[in-house]
This record gives C-alpha cells, sequence and structure tokens, in this order.
C-alpha cells in the first residue's frame, strides 16, 4: 500500500496541528504547576518511618523523617493503615506521632498530609502480634499498653512508674526520674548514636541506675494468659566501661541475673507460664561498684503462644 500525495499531505498537516496543540498544552500545563507550586509549594517527601512497625495495641512513638516533612505542623496530618497518628513533637526535619491501635497483623501504608497534598509510603508499616520493648516504646505514655518505665530502690524492692516529663534530644527520647536517674530511654535514630560517653545503637531501648542504686526498671504486664517466649539481652553501651547488673523478675522473684559489661550481650531466652496480669521486670543496677558509665541498653521480645493461634501470623 502507498500513501497518494493528498493523503500524505493531510497526515503531514494533522500532524503538525497535533504538534502545536502538544506544544500549546505543555506550556499550559507548565503555567498551571508553576502556578499550583508557587501556591502550595512542594510537598515535603518522607524518606523513613522509625521503627517501622507496632504491635497490634498501637501506642509506641515513632519517627517520620524527610526534608522539610516537619514544617507547617499545624496543617499536617498523619494516618498509619487508614487511621489518624497522634503528632506529639515535630522539628523542621522529622514528625514525632503515635501508633494508633489496630485489630489485625500485616503491613499498612503511611500517609503525611500536607496544604500542599498527600505522600504515600507503601506498606511502610508493620503491626504484628508481639511484643518489643524497643519498638513499642512510648515517649507520651506510662502505662504504655502492657509496658511501663520505672524504678525500683534495688533490684528486690516494688517497681515505681516514672512520672517526671520525658526526655527528648537528637537521638534519645524518654522517662528520667527526677534528679536526673535512674532512666529508662529509646534512641530515636536509624543509625548508631554518640551521645555523652555512649555508643548507643539505632534503635534500642536502655536503662541506667542512680547512684544511691537504685534500678532502671522496664516492666511488662502479660495481657493474657498463655505460655510466652521471651529472649533478648542486656548490653553495656559504653566504653569507660559499663559496669551495670541485668535482671529479670517475675512477679518480684528472680528469673535472671548477669554483670554486664560494654558490647558484650547477655542473653537470656525464657519460656515462661504466664497469668494475665503477671509482671515481668527487667532491671539494670549498679553492678554494686558505683553508677559511672553504667548506660546499658536491653533486646526484649516477648511472643505469647496464644497470639499465634489465629491464623494470623
Ligand atoms: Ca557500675
Amino acid at each position: 500500500m502507498t500513501l497518494n500525495p493528498s493523503q500524505s499531505s493531510d497526515r503531514r498537516q494533522a500532524g503538525g496541528d497535533i504538534n502545536r496543540r502538544v506544544v500549546a498544552f505543555a506550556a499550559m500545563a507548565m503555567c498551571m504547576w508553576m502556578s499550583m507550586s508557587a501556591v502550595a509549594g512542594v510537598i515535603p517527601i518522607p524518606n523513613s518511618v522509625f521503627p517501622s512497625g507496632a504491635n497490634l495495641g498501637g501506642g509506641g512513638s515513632v519517627v517520620i523523617s524527610g526534608t522539610d516533612i516537619g514544617t507547617d505542623i499545624a496543617n499536617t496530618t498523619v494516618t498509619i493503615g487508614g487511621v489518624a497518628a497522634t503528632i506529639f513533637a515535630n522539628s523542621n526535619d522529622d514528625i514525632d506521632v503515635t501508633v494508633p491501635a489496630r485489630a489485625t497483623s500485616g503491613a499498612v501504608s503511611v500517609v503525611v498530609h500536607k496544604t500542599s497534598g498527600a505522600v504515600l509510603i507503601s506498606d511502610a508499616f508493620l503491626y504484628q502480634h508481639d511484643y518489643r520493648g524497643a519498638r513499642d516504646f512510648s515517649n507520651t505514655a506510662n502505662p504504655n499498653g502492657p509496658w511501663q518505665y520505672g524504678w525500683s530502690i534495688d533490684r528486690a524492692a516494688p517497681f515505681q512508674l516514672i512520672t517526671d516529663p520525658v526526655v527528648r534530644s537528637s537521638c534519645i527520647q524518654g522517662w528520667v526520674k527526677s534528679g536526673g536517674i535512674p532512666a529508662v530511654l529509646r534512641s530515636r535514630s536509624e543509625v548508631l548514636c554518640s551521645l555523652s560517653t555512649w555508643y548507643w545503637p539505632e534503635g534500642r531501648i536502655g536503662a541506667h541506675p542512680a547512684p544511691d542504686g537504685s534500678n532502671a526498671v522496664i516492666r511488662f504486664i502479660a495481657p493474657e494468659t498463655t505460655n510466652y517466649h521471651v529472649s533478648g539481652d542486656f548490653t553495656g553501651i559504653d566504653p569507660h566501661p559499663t559496669t551495670s547488673d541485668g535482671a529479670i523478675l517475675q512477679n518480684g522473684v528472680e528469673l535472671f541475673s548477669a554483670n554486664v559489661g560494654y558490647n558484650a550481650p547477655q542473653t537470656f531466652d525464657l519460656r515462661l507460664d504466664l497469668t494475665a496480669g503477671d509482671t515481668l521486670d527487667f532491671k539494670v543496677g549498679t553492678g554494686g561498684n558505683g553508677f559511672s558509665y553504667d548506660q546499658t541498653t536491653l533486646v526484649i521480645v516477648i511472643t505469647g503462644d496464644i497470639l499465634l493461634v489465629d491464623g494470623l501470623e
């Protein structure tokens, strides 16, 4: 098949019209874009959600970071899995939110809404049935679901809640008893935090004893009656070095204890039958030689058998 000259000419004419229309449309679109940009500004792009998960009860503190993401906070909202997350702090480049509760486990999306538009981070956040001391940490609520942050005069003494205002620095946040310590803190950084004399691994929860020998305590209260797998470690993070002690008590009865040095994890791996309401206290003391340089971090992972049989895991 060949094209006759008129057909070819018509098509060239048609092509020219299309080209002119494309150019005109592009120019119009550019004007519209420039106008919208001038009015609304550029939408800040989040580059991380940290930690990127929670237990189903929610309540944990999460940092959403990105250049200028925390500006114009009065006109900013955040949803996690379609439910509003409460903003409780911000700086120019991050927003701190409290995670909403959720009925089922699984990945959900995070959306940051600004006046200039909304940014979707697909499947950025994972709800799980287990409990993790660091991931579930709250900078706004104490008690926080099954978790409480506090202190005791010594290892055997009763737990007392810390009710003083929280501290929040460039890379740590948390609960500090009036006077400075004991303290229960969590790194809010995705990288190793070098602060004071510490080398604090990203995302870890920590506990520091006091000069009078008072222990810092992280308490877990069993939400269900079942068998629980409790695992993790105590690790010193001060090279001067840390000389603390770590202990785990069930309803005040000691199950585990270890002296804790610098960068040498003291691990625990327990199977425990707990009744709903039973307490597990994770305590950090001075090691019997003073409190200096005793900043200690913990990994705590708790999984209840009854939570694994609903087919969602
Ligand atoms: Ca010590």
